[in-house]
């Protein structure tokens, strides 16, 4: 008999999820025919349109862990922790009547489970599998553990984030930089080792190691880039490196170079966009609400984001638009984090 685990790719948390639901999944839960369950993996990222198509159900079971609700009949299983967990108030209503209530329980209540107030959908696994199905998690409070500090970006220090000296920091640049054409073969070697062994084992692997080297390597260009172009003034980082195409860099990296700062302004550019990228230092000792909103700043220019980060994207042969939002977003936050704190 076969399980299918579908899981949020290029994650870590969704990668330990993966590991964590096949790992209870293989103690807990009965084998129909007395032969072992064979398990397969398919990753899932979030995109416009439609997520799931239906040729990709497999013949046996079916979970998604970390990753939206589906009302198929055909999901079986299924765990998420994400406030945006149904695409549609129809998702969510289909869901609750599979889970009933306490004095009567639906047809899925103890198949599928839901909550977002879970730091990791890895802990929020290894809860429901420890409480309701008396699985022993303790030998992996190692992986619970690095799947909260890195889904809830819940880095004890910047240098913690930055000089990346856990194996799960590792991992998670691994992990979170596989190329789209190789994420697929990548996880399906990686998912069943992390509750196997030891992170530091998984991490000494050969095929590891082969795809951390060139990646450790741009994550130390990007932090030299970085700490040449980056000036701080009245509490604001600002650079560009548009004339350096990236993918992608370390956001932890502005804050480990200028730990005193508040916010930062950083702009960039892919293939694809030119990128002003606004943050608050998660390790600021500032009150909250003293702290400027960013999702509100970015949004007046036509971005996005959380009240701490947030971006705007721009055509990438625009850059003279991207640099005009940025001067003003760092006027603006200057005055911010300049006034007085509020009585
Ligand atoms: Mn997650």
């Amino acid at each position: 008999m076969n399980c299918r685990i579908f899981y949020h790719d290029k994650c870590f948390d969704g990668a330990c999820s993966a590991s964590l639901f096949t790992r209870f999944h293989r103690e807990c839960v009965a084998r129909p025919s007395g032969h072992p369950w064979q398990y397969d993996y398919q990753g899932l990222v979030h995109r416009a349109g439609a997520l799931f198509d239906d040729a990709w159900w497999g013949v046996g079971e079916n979970a998604i862990v970390d990753f939206k609700y589906s009302p198929s009949p055909r999901l079986t299983w299924w765990f998420d922790h994400h406030q945006s967990a149904f695409a549609s108030a129809q998702d969510e209503a289909n869901f609750r009547a599979g889970q009933g209530n306490p004095s009567s329980p639906g047809p899925q209540a103890m198949r599928q489970f839901f909550d977002p107030h879970y730091t990791s959908c890895t802990s929020w696994i290894a809860h429901i599998a420890s409480t309701k199905f008396g699985m022993d998690v303790a030998p992996l409070k190692d992986l619970i553990y690095w799947a909260d500090i890195v889904d809830g970006a819940r880095y004890q220090s910047a240098t913690a984030a930055v000089e990346l000296l856990e194996p799960a920091m590792k991992l998670t640049l691994v992990i979170e930089s596989a190329p789209d054409d190789q994420a697929g073969s990548i996880s399906r070697k990686f998912i069943p080792l992390l509750t196997e062994m030891p992170l530091q084992q998984v991490l000494e692997q050969p095929f590891v190691q082969h795809l951390l080297g060139p990646l450790l390597d741009q994550h130390w260009a990007a932090l030299d880039l970085i700490r040449q172009r980056s000036v701080c003034e009245q509490g604001v980082i600002s650079f560009d490196i548009t004339d350096q195409p990236t993918e992608g860099y370390n956001k932890f990296i502005p804050y480990y170079l200028h730990p005193e700062a508040t916010y930062n302004v950083g702009l960039s550019k892919s293939s694809f966009r030119t990128k002003v990228s606004v943050g608050t230092n998660p390790w600021t000792t500032k009150p909250a609400s003293d702290l400027a909103n960013i999702a509100a700043i970015c949004e007046r220019f036509g971005g996005g984001g959380h009240a701490r980060v947030g971006a705007i994207s721009f055509p990438v042969d625009q850059p003279e638009q991207a640099r005009a939002a940025v001067t003003q977003i760092i006027a603006e936050l200057k005055a911010a984090s300049t006034q007085p704190p509020k009585p």
